[in-house]
């Protein structure tokens, strides 16, 4: 059964936060190595609210193992100077903050091991309301990290001023995740090319849906209900056909908004409001309402 995030919401402008990234192995053979972004109370990878104009404020402490390599990096530095194997940055993908240091900027910042770093963010007075997200991105080894799972929701509220039908909705915040096959066997058959969560359900064998093996994530809704999904495609490596399906029929959908842009809007460069499918590259949000099933696999 799939749950919402936890989420945290800004105050009076600011939203303030405090990560602890952290590791540890799951109980697959071989072992895979999850990561996440926990607060002090324990909330993993939450989802953050904030409105345009407000400041997030992040300080994130690396408590992974001291890693290993090491290279020095070229000056301006952001942070540490050296990137090695633990090193973790946060990337605050699509949001029109500033690429400097201490804001949105990916490039030369370093938290390594042990070390504490803070953010602080200013989100444009014109922010388009809409999905975000945030994970960690330093080269070479973001792929690993957020394959771990160390990545969560950002959200810009304020959708419902320009798409005021989803205003009283019941909202789902959906991340879809990906990691690798245990023991990377060749993808055929019942083995697919990666294992896909859905906020964190794991979704079994995506390639053969009729298959017994095959367990979808489940979403509950009341019948006739309309719900406001928006969803993440939060994976490294995965390309999304999303479906919504209830007793196995593709349900329609209605798409809303694409990586923050509304649908239909002046900088909508296509119509795509009505569908019963939606590809996602990598790396994409949209929210979308559905109605007249109970559940959704995806
Ligand atoms: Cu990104």
């Amino acid at each position: 059964m799939v749950q919402n995030p936890a989420a945290l919401f800004s105050s009076d402008g600011v939203l303030n936060v405090r990560f602890s990234y952290q590791h540890r192995f799951d109980s697959s053979i071989p072992a895979r190595e999850l990561f996440c972004l926990m607060t002090p109370d324990g909330l993993q990878n939450p989802t953050l609210h904030v409105n345009p104009g407000d400041r997030l404020i992040v300080t994130v402490t690396n408590n992974t193992p001291v890693g290993t390599g090491g290279m020095t990096i070229n000056p301006p530095n952001c942070g540490d100077t050296t990137m090695n194997s633990s090193s973790v940055n946060i990337h605050y993908h699509g949001t029109n903050t500033s690429p400097k240091c201490r804001q949105d900027e990916v490039i030369k910042t370093l938290v390594n091991s042990g070390e504490t770093f803070r953010y602080n963010l200013s989100f444009p007075l014109n922010e388009p309301p809409g999905l975000y997200w945030y994970h960690p991105h330093v080269h070479g080894i973001a792929e690993h990290a957020l394959q771990g799972a160390a990545a969560g929701a950002l959200v810009v509220d304020g959708i419902n001023n320009v798409q005021p039908a989803v205003g009283s909705l019941r909202q789902r915040i959906l991340l879809v995740r990906d990691q690798h096959v245990p023991g990377n066997p060749n993808p055929t058959g019942n083995v697919p090319s990666w294992d896909v969560t859905l906020n964190y359900v794991p979704i079994t064998s995506p390639t053969d849906p009729s298959s017994s093996n095959f367990v979808p994530a489940i979403l509950n809704m009341e019948p006739g209900e309309k719900q406001f999904l928006r969803v993440s495609n939060s994976s490294s490596d995965t390309i999304l056909d999303l479906q919504y399906v209830f007793d196995g029929v593709p349900q329609q959908i209605q798409v809303v908004a694409i990586d923050g842009v509304p649908v239909n809007s002046q900088d909508d460069p296509q119509s795509r409001s009505v569908s019963t499918s939606v590809d996602m590259t990598l790396a994409t949000s949209f929210s979308t309402v559905t109605s007249l099933a109970t559940r959704i696999w995806a």
